[in-house]
This record gives structure tokens, C-alpha cells and sequence, in this order.
């Protein structure tokens, strides 16, 4: 396409749009304010560079399929984040993992510091990007057995605490470095596969864990503490320890943030009911925006009906101040960086197609009582031209215009990805 024509389309399409009432140039501005928390789990499956081998296992959690060219150093991570940052619109965060950290020669877990992320930090800073934070508890022999903060273990369970506050420290080192907070998520693996006797006990000692894990006030302004529930998992089938009910109990006693991640729930329960709801009662949310085809098959997030639903909460809801949008997904099986790309531009292109929306007409007629309108209205905004106005954005913020991306995807793949053995 050339700039003409999209130029051309955008202009038809921001008249469509204002006949409705809609400032297409207010909702670019309002886009362009919206920083999504990118994972670097994608790049490399999961695995992180504790070793030269390592490998995700275990958690309940898979990343699938063996396409060639994952990063196999955090050198070759950041070059395959520089890339798929360059094709999407905006400024974003990295959403960096513990397993990520730098050492000289291997550093436990319960024994990593601010410095052994000073590359990571130093190359958002270059960027001028946040980021945020999560401590690793699984693909490690220490949650071989499935139990982490709930281990009935003392020296087990201590081992996971001394983790969890080590890694506070690194988020509030990264906060305070970067000028922006960074927001520090605990998801542990622990639950059962099959009926256990016990369902109190794993969860009593997971809230002690968790008190001894945020005993330790730290600056708002630099770390923010999420914790993440979960329904089941591989090999957690029939008990999760830190169940939805568990976290939004602990989140609303203790005010850390609440993460929802979309797979995390029954298959027929969506994360955009529940934003409404629990940001009555936490200031604050983390989302981590997946798909899940069936189960928690964390797939790469696609242009969805619930994708928009969540968007559309964000917008008409207010929240963008009070969630922080993460993502989790990690396709194997497809080139990784397309999936970083294909995902974040998704949920982008998401959050566009909610500030494009004529939110007041909507409510109007709902709040009239004219439901025949407001359904009405909502099939007809579905097809108004909201692709010109996002090939538009893409142009003004230097980024590829439609499936332009995929080209220089493919051109990186041929020059760099297949050199990697
Ligand atoms: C697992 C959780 C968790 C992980 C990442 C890697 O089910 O969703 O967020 O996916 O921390
Ligand atoms: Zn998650």
C-alpha cells in the first residue's frame, strides 16, 4: 500500500468515524499512551539461560512444537525482542522471568541480586521502556515434587520464600532504575493430579509463605506485588493450591494486585467479567492476556471476541491507569518472533478498536432502554473502517502497514534465526 492510499483510506474512514461522534485522532492519542508488558518467555520457550540447556519443566505449563531458531542466550533474546518491537506500534514493557538472569557460572534462585539483570535493565533503559517481574518457582529440582510455597518441606518452602523476596528486590532495583514501577508477579505451579486429603494445609502455609515473602515494605513507585491464581494445570488436575478464590481473598486482605490470566479459569468463564468486579476491591490489576484452546494452552493471542470484550472494559471502564496489560502465551511450533508480533500488534489493534468505539451513542441508547438500538448498533460498529485507521497508526509510528511485518519476519529468519544450529 502506498502512503497515498493510506492516507486516503484513514481520511474516509475518520469522517465514518466522526459521524458517530468518535475522534479518530483522540483514540490514536489514547493508544499511543498504553504500554503493553511483553513476555520474554516466548522467545525461547520458556526456558531461560540458568544453563546452556535449559529447558521449561514441569509447572503444569508447555510450551509445544520445535520450530528452528529459538534464542539460546539472552543476547540472541534481546536481538529477537529488538526485532519484534521494531513491528509493532507504540512503546511497550519486556515482562522478564527470573530464569533470565545473567550470572557468572550458576546463581540459585534464592541467591540472585539486581546485577545479574543490569543487561536486561541497561537495554529497556536504552529503549526507554519499563518492565516488570516475575520469580520463577518451576523447572527446577526443588518443585519436582509439585509443591513450592505450599510445600509441607521447611527446608523446601523456605527455599521458595528466600526466592520470592530476593526477587522483590530485583523488581524494586528495576523499578527504581527505570523510573517506572515494576510490577512483580507470583504464579506457583503447587496442586495435586489427583484427590488429596489435605486441601487446607498446602493453602495455610501458602499465605504464610506469602506474608514472609511481602513482609518487606517496599516503594510503591518501584515495585508493585501481583499474584496469580489458577484453576488446574498439567498434572495439577484436580487441586490448585492458589485457586481464584484463595488470591482474590489474599489480594483484597493484603492490597497486592490480582492477576488474571484469560486461560486460568473454566473454559466457558471469560477474564472481561471479572474486571469490573474485582477492581471493586483492589486497586490495581494485572492482566495476562492469553488464549487457551481448551485448556491453559497459552496460544498466541489473536484478534478474539473476548480479546475485544477485555479492551473494551479497559476503555469504557476507565481502567487503563489501574491494569497493567500483560501477555502470556508461548507458541514452539511457529516462528516465535511472528508469534511475539501477531500477539502484542493483537492486542494493540484490540485496544484501537475500543477507542474507536462510540461509546456514548451505546450507552445512550442502553441507558434509554432502547436494547433493540444497542444491539443494533454494536453489529454495525463491528464493520466500520477500523482497518484504515490502524494501517495508519502503524505508518505514523514507523511500523510496518499490514502483513509488510511478515516480510522483514521472514528476511530475519533467513538471515539470522536459520544461521542458529
Ligand atoms: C502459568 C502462568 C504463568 C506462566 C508464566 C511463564 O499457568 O500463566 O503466568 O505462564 O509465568
Ligand atoms: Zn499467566
Amino acid at each position: 500500500m502506498t502512503t497515498e492510499t493510506i492516507e486516503k483510506a484513514y481520511e474516509i474512514a475518520s469522517r465514518q468515524y466522526a459521524d458517530l461522534g468518535v475522534d479518530t485522532e483522540k483514540a490514536m492519542a489514547g493508544l499511543a499512551e498504553v504500554a503493553v508488558s511483553m513476555h520474554c518467555w516466548q522467545g525461547d520457550d520458556v526456558g531461560g539461560f540458568e544453563t546452556a540447556d535449559a529447558e521449561l519443566s514441569g509447572g503444569g505449563i508447555q510450551a509445544t512444537g520445535n520450530y528452528p531458531g529459538k534464542a539460546r542466550t539472552a543476547d540472541e533474546l534481546r536481538d529477537d525482542l529488538d526485532k519484534a518491537l521494531e513491528l509493532i506500534p507504540g512503546t511497550h514493557r519486556l515482562n522478564l522471568h527470573a530464569i533470565y538472569a545473567e550470572t557468572q557460572g550458576r546463581v540459585e534462585r534464592d541467591e540472585l541480586q539486581p546485577e545479574h539483570f543490569t543487561k536486561w535493565i541497561d537495554w529497556a533503559k536504552a529503549k526507554g521502556m519499563g518492565m516488570d517481574f516475575n520469580p520463577s518457582y518451576f523447572s527446577h529440582p526443588k518443585a519436582d515434587a509439585g509443591f513450592t510455597l505450599s510445600a509441607a518441606d521447611d527446608d523446601i518452602r523456605a527455599f521458595w520464600i528466600r526466592h520470592g523476596i530476593a526477587c522483590r528486590r530485583i523488581g524494586a532495583a528495576i523499578g527504581e532504575a527505570l523510573g517506572s514501577p515494576c510490577v512483580t508477579n507470583v504464579w506457583i505451579p503447587d496442586g495435586s493430579k489427583d484427590t488429596p486429603v489435605d486441601r487446607k494445609g498446602p493453602r495455610q502455609r501458602l499465605a504464610r509463605s506469602l506474608d514472609e515473602i511481602f513482609a518487606e515494605k517496599l516503594d510503591p513507585r518501584h515495585n508493585l506485588d501481583a499474584v496469580e491464581c489458577k484453576l488446574f494445570g498439567i498434572g495439577s488436575e484436580s487441586y490448585v493450591v492458589g485457586s481464584h478464590e484463595f488470591y482474590m481473598g489474599y489480594a483484597m486482605k493484603n492490597q497486592t494486585l490480582l492477576c488474571l490470566d484469560a486461560g486460568h479459569f473454566h473454559p466457558t468463564e471469560v477474564i472481561s467479567d471479572k474486571i469490573s468486579s474485582v477492581l471493586n476491591w483492589v486497586d490495581e490489576v494485572l492482566l495476562h492476556v492469553s488464549r487457551g484452546v481448551r485448556w491453559d494452552s497459552d496460544h498466541v493471542v489473536t484478534l478474539t471476541d473476548e480479546l475485544r470484550a477485555i479492551a473494551e472494559e479497559l476503555v469504557r471502564g476507565d481502567y487503563l491507569g489501574r491494569v497493567h496489560i500483560g501477555l502470556d502465551f508461548f507458541d514452539a511450533s511457529i516462528n516465535r518472533i511472528a508469534a511475539w508480533v501477531i500477539g502484542t500488534r493483537n492486542m494493540v489493534k484490540a485496544l484501537l478498536l475500543a477507542m474507536l468505539e462510540p461509546t456514548e451513542m451505546l450507552r445512550k441508547l442502553e441507558a434509554d432502554g432502547d436494547y433493540t438500538g444497542r444491539l443494533a448498533m454494536l453489529e454495525e460498529v463491528k464493520t466500520l473502517p477500523a482497518g484504515a485507521v490502524w494501517d495508519y497508526y502503524c505508518m505514523k509510528n514507523n511500523t510496518p502497514v499490514g502483513t509488510a511485518w511478515l516480510d522483514e519476519v521472514r528476511a530475519y529468519e533467513n538471515d539470522v534465526l536459520s544461521k542458529r544450529t
